[in-house]
């Protein structure tokens, strides 16, 4: 599932909508870059992917047992989710729909996290998410992700 946790709540929005097209592709690498670029200088490498990575794991896991179980990914999600669709221009109307709709697909999106389907997300199970994750956008392979770099799926 290519969607997963990518914190681009609307870039997968438009994707789900049907909008998905090469125009899309530049945006959804510029966010990925946004969100894990900690030095800034334009390239995501794969340390710090995962301190970023390390850290949501951490906020999210809010009760402190070393695992996400269902309720708190979606909480995270929601409140990312909530942020983006406040910055969307869409009417109130759409936006509740799209609301729904994300919720729906972070559940069922928690299910394919967790490989072994004990209903939490150990760190190995999310650690496993993310290394697939950087891996489709580190397309040629060189352990960084770069602006404009070529997705591994990409035609
Ligand atoms: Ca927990
Ligand atoms: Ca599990
Ligand atoms: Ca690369």
């Amino acid at each position: 599932m290519t969607a997963l946790r990518l914190p681009l709540a609307l870039t997968a929005a438009l994707l789900a909508f049907g909008a998905a097209s090469a125009h899309a592709a530049p945006h959804e690498h510029s966010a990925f870059i946004t969100d894990y670029d900690l030095d800034k200088d334009g390239k995501v490498t794969a340390a710090e992917f995962k301190t970023v990575r390390d850290q949501r794991f951490a906020a999210t896991d809010v009760n402190k047992d070393g695992v996400v179980d269902e309720s708190e990914y979606v909480a995270e999600y929601q409140g990312r989710l909530t942020a983006q669709l406040a910055a969307s221009t869409e009417s109130a109307e759409r936006k509740a729909e799209e609301e729904v709709r994300q919720i729906r697909q972070a559940h069922v999106r928690f299910g394919v996290l967790d490989k072994d389907k004990d209903q939490k997300m150990s760190p190995a199970e999310f650690a496993a998410s993310g290394d697939r994750a950087f891996a489709e956008q580190d397309g040629d392979g060189d352990g960084i992700v770069t602006a404009g770099e070529k997705k591994k799926n990409a035609e």
